[in-house]
């Protein structure tokens, strides 16, 4: 250990750089001017950055004019500019388990201690009061019984998604405030393991009534319907996911209510090349007994359309047969019936023989006529309705001019597109149904509390090659969250101070607004354009695009392109959208000749779904779409993604939050490789930096004068003159020697240093313990 690299004088938060932005480039640069100076004279270990953007350790020889000589592993030498240099931590502080610890905070540092943990499948590490996980891509050890023991009882102390699990019980119960676990990272980082591993722990705590098992038979069911391989995730979840676990008084799991957002319909019926279809399908094909086979007329995978058109059936690693199997048992635990569990099987293979349908061409304008065969046949038998009102409802559409009924014989394309509306419809009503029948299983009694913990598993930010209106939903979901994150990290904290009267500098940090008022602003934001376009009859995704253009030119977080492309600058960059699309995925149309045909159904199923859509309330002020006719007209697809948005944001701003970043290492989904680019591009999406930088140099934990005089005054070895909740207050703090640096006193709360308030839990702790114990001694006696 090179003693000289530990810096002397630790910065303190008012001689650090007095504004912050939530900008890396800015954040890195003001670290490194602190400490250049001292860091050249000192001959300190350096990272210096390679021309393909890698970080790697060096030794500081000399440095005159600019530029700098560096000795690196295995006496190589390299001439860099000292500009590309920022020092390097000690080796003593090595894979420190707080990236608050390190004396250093810039982006190398961060990513070298991650890696080093990383190596040693340490994958969870903390960031101040966030963790961050990163993938490991194999079996790690860390989990089980054993280790949810060691931190139920605090012999483990590592960080740990149980740890935080751990807290969030704790401060539920203690604070007697709803909780919340926020999770997320992109596609492919862990968001749904790590949700799964933290319903474990509160399943163990909170255990006992048999209802943990049924929350935890929720997530092989919402998996197999919701879940398919992607190109970059072989169990990628194709919606977002809210599950709230709520306790009794005694703190024990009482019942969950789960929420989902935004289901990618579009699989259903067009997936890419090497991606699935949903899991479900194919573990009903492979996993079926012969009977159920027969009864559904069902073949192999390979033999439907829509299955088979991305050319891959499997996964590797997984037996789908066996998971329909541990399927089937936890439909069971959730309580759904036989019946229902072969009625949800019906409605699958609709959705299978729908893609089988076929057309043949019978005028020269392309007029349609359905092909008469065992697909449609199927169809008509599995969804219950009538050979020739299914034929109808594929192949014209009623619609009323004024008062008269007219029929329009559909053209091929537009005869595919009612089929495939019509799968798509059926699947994600069969979710939304499954879904509300699990929350009926979970309901939680009559006891309730209203105490509750909330996990939350969302799609975390996209941008690939081509976006499409998934990505700007999603990316749009993000910005409000990362608003959220900011607010409570930041702004929050800085009013907190401010309010209480606390010397503490001014923290700036980049406000997200701009771009989520690009998003929500009426009526000439993102979305108000997107819908208005939507209801023209004439709309089209170009005229969209134009209209974006035309409006929104001058708008800072707005980049016009060409054709129908436009950027938008979101927090985590900027992304280029292809409006190709984005009408008809926002309009999201079933027609009422295909909304009717399920309601005259005989089956239970698609009774219901007709009647969930034909409830749907009216959009109010306009209905493009009634005067080409009975078009079902509902809410647009971004308006009931924002409304769910705005209901989720109201419920999580109630609770106290707990935020887990999951980063994935690599893009082969392989254990072992770390991706510094990569990794730190993650890091700087979900602000991880910024977070540890605040952090050190806040005062994070805070407790009234009068919670505090009660909680340790009784510690207290003297009695005070004034017993006022202050001055308890501060006799603790000196009986205990809390040094002067280490808390502010505010006008109504104590404001402490990250693990000062540590020394008087302990203490507290066994001081109670003692009296404890005591106390049950003596009542042994009396009895
Ligand atoms: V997506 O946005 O839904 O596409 P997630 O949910 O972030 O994505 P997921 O949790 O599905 O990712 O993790 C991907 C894969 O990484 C899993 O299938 C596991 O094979 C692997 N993984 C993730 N976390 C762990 C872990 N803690 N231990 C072992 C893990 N493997
Ligand atoms: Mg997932």
């Amino acid at each position: 250990v090179q003693d000289d690299n530990i810096p002397k004088d630790e910065p303190s938060p008012d001689s650090v750089s007095s504004r912050l932005s939530a900008n890396p480039a800015y954040y890195t640069d003001s670290i490194w001017s602190d400490t250049k100076s001292s860091a050249v004279k000192k001959k300190l270990q350096v990272w210096c950055q390679l021309s393909n953007g890698e970080w790697v350790l060096g030794k500081l020889l000399s440095s005159s004019g600019g530029e700098s000589l560096i000795s690196l592993l295995e006496d190589k030498v390299l001439h860099v500019s000292t500009e590309d240099l920022l020092p390097a931590n000690p080796e003593i502080l090595d894979g420190v388990d707080d990236l608050m610890q390190l004396s250093y905070l810039n982006e190398p540092s961060v990513l070298y201690n991650l890696q080093y943990r990383y190596s040693q499948d340490m994958i969870y590490t903390k960031a101040g009061p966030i963790l961050v996980a990163i993938n490991p891509f194999k079996d790690v050890h860390l989990y089980g019984n054993e280790y949810i023991e060691g931190y139920r009882c605090k012999s483990l102390d590592s960080p740990h998604v149980y740890a935080i699990a751990d807290t969030a019980i704790r401060e539920m119960m203690r604070d007697e405030v709803n909780q919340s676990i926020i999770i997320s990272g992109e596609s492919g980082a862990g968001k749904t393991e790590t949700a799964k591993i933290t319903m474990q722990y509160l399943a163990a705590l909170g255990g006992g009534s048999g209802i943990e098992h049924e929350i935890l038979q929720t997530n092989p069911i919402l998996e197999a319907f919701g879940n398919a391989k992607t190109a970059r995730n072989d169990n990628s979840s194709r919606f977002g996911k809210l599950i709230e676990i709520h306790f009794n008084v005694a703190g024990k799991i009482s019942g969950a209510k789960i929420q989902t957002f935004l289901l990618e319909k579009s699989r259903v019926v067009q997936c890419a090349d090497g991606e699935r279809s949903y899991h479900i399908f194919y573990q009903l094909c492979s996993g079926a007994p012969i009977a159920l086979k027969e009864k559904l007329n069902l073949k192999a995978a390979r033999e439907y359309n829509y299955l088979q058109q991305s050319d891959c059936f499997s996964v590797s690693g997984t037996n789908d047969a066996e998971r329909f199997h541990l399927l089937l048992e936890a439909l069971d635990v959730v309580h759904i019936s036989k019946e229902d569990q072969d009625n949800v099987f019906a409605m699958l293979a609709s959705v299978l023989w729908l893609g089988n349908v076929n057309f043949v061409i019978i005028d020269n304008e392309d007029h349609v006529d359905v092909m008469q065969d065992e697909a449609l046949s199927t169809v008509a038998s599995l969804i219950g309705c009538g050979l020739e009102e299914l034929k109808l409802a594929l192949c014209i559409r009623r619609m009323k001019v004024g008062t008269d009924d007219i029929v329009q014989k559909l053209t091929l394309s537009q005869a595919i597109d009612s089929r495939d509306a019509l799968a798509k419809s059926l699947y994600a009503s069969l979710f939304d149904w499954l879904v509300e029948r699990i929350n009926k299983s979970l309901e939680v009694g009559k006891c309730r509390t209203g105490r509750s913990i909330s996990i939350l598993d969302i799609y975390g930010f996209e941008f690939f090659d081509k976006n499409s209106f998934e990505q700007f939903c999603i990316n749009y979901a993000n910005e409000r969250l990362q608003q959220h994150f900011n607010r409570h990290l930041f702004k929050l904290e800085q009013e907190e101070y401010i309010q209480d009267g606390i010397d503490w500098t001014r923290v700036d940090f980049e406000d997200n607004q701009a771009c989520l008022n690009l998003f929500e602003k009426k009526p000439l934001g993102l979305l108000s354009l997107l819908d208005e376009e939507s209801t023209f009859p004439n709309g089209t995704d170009l005229t969209f695009a134009d209209k974006l253009k035309e409006h929104l030119n001058s708008n800072s977080c707005f980049r016009a392109e060409r054709g129908k492309a436009f950027g938008v600058n979101h927090y985590a960059g900027e992304v280029l959208y292809d409006a190709s699309g984005f009408l008809e995925k926002n309009r999201d149309l079933l027609h009422m000749d295909s909304i009717l045909l399920l309601a005259s159904s005989t089956c239970q199923l698609p009774q219901i779904f007709a009647s969930k859509m034909l409830s749907q309330p009216d959009k109010p002020g306009c209905h493009p779409h009634r005067s080409s006719g009975a078009d079902s007209q509902r809410l647009s697809v971004a308006m009931k993604f924002k409304g769910q948005l705005f209901q989720l944001m109201k419920r999580l701003e109630s609770t106290t939050p707990h935020f887990i970043r999951c980063i994935k290492p690599n893009n082969m989904q392989l254990p072992g490789a770390y991706e510094q680019t990569l990794v730190v591009q993650q890091l700087r999406c979900c602000g991880v930096l910024e977070v540890v930088r605040i952090s050190r140099s806040g005062f994070p934990t805070r407790l009234s004068h009068q919670k505090f005089a009660r909680r340790y005054g009784f510690l207290l070895r003297q009695s005070v003159a004034s017993q006022t909740p202050l001055s308890v207050s501060i006799a603790i703090l000196h009986q205990f020697n809390i040094l002067p640096e280490m808390y502010q006193v505010g006008y109504t709360k104590l404001f402490f240093r990250t693990g000062q308030i540590g020394v008087l839990e302990d203490t507290r702790n066994r001081v109670l313990h003692g009296i404890l114990s005591f106390q049950s001694c003596f009542r042994g006696y009396r009895a």
